[in-house]
């Protein structure tokens, strides 16, 4: 054998097992579950300390898994938030915000997405819950089978609602059509006026027998609950608040059960609570001391309890990797009389940490985020910065698999499977189309006005200069220490506005 040819050999070989021990992830090719909350901030678990509140399903995966106390949302609200989760992009590029129930769908068809990656894997993908990324084109025709949606993006199933709880259309839609929709009764959604002869909270505030509004909210009364926007007709369709939680974890269990062995699966289940408006089933009233919003947790954290004991029954918990997380930051009233000021008492939803859902200070972006893959991963927390728009490449790279060069999305697999506590050296956040900058320990803020009214129950705050907080001493972020950091602060101000310009993976 000449010595090149053994070289090359050697070449190979070093290639070859390159791959093969990359491949030891992707051999097992885990089923994958992320299941993301609507507004259920740090604090809202016991997981990360808190004595006001119990949720012993959620506990289970941070305390026999990864439990990351510095893992990030995209964005302090939903439709920017998951839109990162699902593409891997800074959703500010999109200059995207929280959409209508009739809004078109955001996600490019062509465009790369994290059911792509692993349907290109090999996996039956799902998409059950909330979705609120926009349906078809323009104009949508809910009669007829709704295109775009989520199976043209790469799901093979999907069982949504289409935008928030408190908004119209209040149907759900299973592959593009609406669910139980009796097509002698069409639907026709509107927000911009009202249909002829509809009554709404204002003109027929005796149709709302089931919780108030106290800002916005007052269109189309459906189930006694005022929503935003005008709907008619469907009424078979119309779902019910009460049994969302009970229908969805439903179709999940479907989903589990449906899947045999052929194929891993990859799922997104998007739990509705605790978004407002917050009707839990009647077996969880008065759970808790804290009114429907602490009872709607305690339902959540029931329904992620109910998919692990699925799991187990299926004997494919040990090969499923669970991830639990938050699309934005808490908040209290968000639009509804539900008593969740009155009774929050001193249930701290922030987790010590400032502002909340719609805030750039960080309770809006850092949200409760665990990985568990039983017998897997050895229990560990992890502060290592991580983002949800980085489970793309991550687990492209479990996989081995491609994907298109541009993505935001970082390959953080080890900090996830709690291999390594190195993340993210820096990220982008976003709230309400305001941008800031955050490393591990600090956030860079610019001059910012929170919301004008404290309607939210959050501290939305005021910073009227540039400022640079130290979050290992000041989660409240209560001290601006730009003079002490000065080159700090500029080294961060850089590394943003490369993020901005748009050289992604450069962007610490
Ligand atoms: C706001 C709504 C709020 C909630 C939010 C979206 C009003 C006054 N407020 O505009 O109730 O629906 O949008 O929440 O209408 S999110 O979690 O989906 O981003
Ligand atoms: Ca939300």
């Amino acid at each position: 054998m000449s010595h090149r040819t053994e070289a090359m050999n050697r070449m190979l070989f070093a290639a070859l097992s390159g791959i093969s021990s990359l491949s030891a992830w992707a051999q097992q090719r885990p089923n994958v579950l992320i299941i993301v909350a609507d507004d259920l901030g740090y604090g809202d678990v016991s997981a990360y300390g808190s004595r006001t509140i119990q949720t012993p399903n959620i506990d289970r995966l941070a305390r026999g898994g990864v439990c990351l106390t510095n893992g990030h949302a995209a964005s302090a609200t939903s439709t920017p938030s998951r839109y990162g989760l699902l593409t891997g992009m800074y959703p500010w590029r999109k200059k995207t915000h929280i959409l209508p129930g009739d809004a078109p769908l955001i996600i490019d068809e062509g465009q790369f997405t994290i059911a792509r990656l692993f349907q290109q894997a090999g996996y039956r993908t799902g998409a059950i819950g909330k979705w609120h990324l926009g349906l078809g084109r323009g104009k949508v025709d809910w009669n007829h089978t709704i295109k775009p949606g989520p199976n043209e993006i790469g799901f093979d199933y999907s069982c949504i609602l289409p935008a928030t709880v408190d908004r119209v259309p209040c149907v759900y839609v299973e592959n593009g059509n609406v669910l139980g929709l009796d097509p002698d009764d069409p639907i026709e959604v509107s927000y911009k006026k009202n249909f002829e002869g509809q009554p709404t909270a204002l003109t027929h505030p005796e149709l709302v027998t089931k919780v108030t509004w106290s800002h916005g909210h007052n269109n189309t009364v459906i189930n006694g609950i005022p929503r935003i926007g005008f709907m008619r007709g469907g009424k078979a369709a119309l779902w019910k608040d009460e049994d969302m939680a009970d229908f969805l974890v439903g179709k999940v269990k479907d989903f589990i059960e449906s899947h045999d062995g052929s194929q891993p699966f990859f799922l997104y289940y998007g739990l509705h609570e605790p978004h407002v408006p917050r009707i839990p089933h009647p077996r969880f009233e008065g759970s808790t001391t804290m009114g429907p919003r602490g009872d709607v947790i305690a339902e959540a954290d029931w329904c992620v309890g109910e998919v692990l004991r699925k799991l187990q029954e299926k004997g494919i918990l040990d090969n499923t990797i669970v991830i639990f997380t938050s699309d934005n930051g808490p908040v209290l009233d968000d639009g509804y009389r539900d008593q969740a000021a009155e009774l929050v008492g001193h249930h701290d939803m922030n987790g010590g940490y400032r502002g909340g859902k719609y805030s750039l200070f960080e309770a809006g972006t850092r949200v409760p985020f665990f990985v568990y893959w039983q017998g897997h991963i050895r229990p560990v927390t992890s502060n290592a910065l991580v983002a949800q728009q980085d489970l793309l490449a991550s687990f492209a790279h479990m996989l081995s698999q491609p994907v298109p060069d541009g993505l935001d999305s970082e390959n953080h697999l080890s900090a996830f499977l709690g291999k390594s506590k190195r993340g993210r050296k820096g990220m982008v956040t976003e709230a309400v189309g305001r941008l800031a900058y955050r490393t591990k320990d600090y956030a860079l803020l610019p001059a910012y006005k929170g919301a004008k009214r404290n309607i939210t129950g959050n501290e939305m705050g005021i910073v009227d200069t540039l400022s640079l907080f130290d979050l290992k001493t000041d989660s409240m972020q209560q001290h601006n220490v730009i003079r002490r950091h000065p080159k700090l602060a500029r080294r961060m101000q850089d590394a943003m506005e490369r993020a901005i310009k748009g050289t992604p993976n450069d962007s610490h």
